[in-house]
């Protein structure tokens, strides 16, 4: 099997230079952030195998041949031949604000069930990665969830759930409820500080959550903080990370680079401060340019935004 197995919903995400309403080009992206982390992986020269459903037309098409580009494994995708591909705006409202609206209600990807899943499980991985947004997409899609982490922990896989919050999926409430069993499963857990408690006790603070997930078998907890860095904890207690200083274009996909540095890290052996350390440089490779995962680096580029003045030529 390949080093990383992930799963989820790919997205076409159509990227606009001003407000929807005003209308203008529209320019289409792969997105969905597990295929941004199988992404993150490939380009390091992780062998990264992505499944899901995804549409019989052009659109899925287009979502394949974007993951295939990028060296991706897309040998256990299944196309659905009765319905769309799921669809994400990114309204550029203003120069900095930007909106979300998505089209992705009976999505090819939504539709995913334990059936597609089965191959890839069975064939093995290093790491399985899954996010909060799968199980948010259908009851299907929650089930095949649940039975892919369970299945993968049980066969000796490291785990990775990356919570990942979409609350124009669903509340908070209704994401706790599903999350913080499925955290059970996970050998690492990702998380923005604000994220923390759907998988604990609601309004907890950050160490008694911590504290919760370690001892129900997480061995590693990962608190994203944008600009701030990033923040591990283990049973050998609590690490920081400062972000790399650079100027941050757009922040999308930043959370997906990071958690596709950590685990490469993981898969070259790196201790936890170098995991850490490639993690927060791919969140950086990710704010500063333009594009879910487009300017992630490959492994010859990791050291490119050390020790460089804003504007330099190379
Ligand atoms: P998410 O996109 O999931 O909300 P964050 O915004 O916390 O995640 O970003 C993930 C990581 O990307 C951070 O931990 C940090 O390492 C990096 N990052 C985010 N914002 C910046 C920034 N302004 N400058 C440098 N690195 C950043
Ligand atoms: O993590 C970046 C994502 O926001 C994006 O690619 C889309 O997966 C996505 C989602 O469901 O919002």
């Amino acid at each position: 099997g390949p080093d990383l197995l992930t799963f989820g919903e790919a997205l076409v995400s159509l990227r606009s230079a001003g407000p929807l309403t005003a209308g203008g080009a529209l320019t289409p992206h792969l997105a969905g952030a597990e295929a941004n982390v199988a992404i993150g992986l490939a380009r390091l020269g992780h062998r990264a195998a992505f499944a899901g459903r995804v549409s019989d037309d052009e659109l899925g098409t287009f979502l394949l041949r974007q993951l295939r580009a990028e060296g991706v494994d897309v040998t256990h995708v299944v196309r659905d031949p009765g319905r769309p591909a799921g669809l994400m705006f990114l309204e550029r409202r203003t120069a900095d604000l930007t909106r979300v609206l998505y089209q992705r209600a009976g999505s090819a990807g939504s539709a995913l069930g334990v059936d597609d899943l089965r191959p890839a499980l069975a064939a093995g991985a290093r790491v399985l990665h899954l996010t909060g947004i799968t199980p948010a997409l259908s009851a299907g899609a929650r089930e095949a969830a649940g039975w892919a982490a369970e299945t993968a922990a049980r066969a000796g896989t490291l785990v990775c759930l990356d919570v990942n919050h979409r609350s124009k999926l669903w509340s908070r409430d209704a994401a706790r409820a599903v999350l913080t069993p499925l955290a059970g499963h996970a050998s690492v857990v990702v998380a923005s500080d604000d994220e923390l408690d759907l998988v604990g006790a609601p309004g907890a603070d950050e160490e008694t959550l911590v504290t919760g997930l370690l001892a129900r078998g997480v061995s590693t907890v990962l608190v994203k903080r944008g600009g701030e860095g990033a923040r591990a904890y283990t049973a050998d207690g609590r690490r920081d990370a400062a972000a790399l200083p650079v100027t941050a274009v757009d922040t999308v996909g930043a959370g997906d680079a990071f958690t596709a540095g950590y685990l490469s890290g993981h898969l070259d052996g790196l201790d936890l401060a170098g995991r850490l350390r490639r993690a927060v440089t791919l969140g950086a490779f990710a704010v500063a340019g333009h594009g879910d995962w487009e300017t992630l680096p490959r492994r010859d580029e990791l050291s490119l935004l050390d020790s460089r003045q804003p504007g330099d030529t190379l």
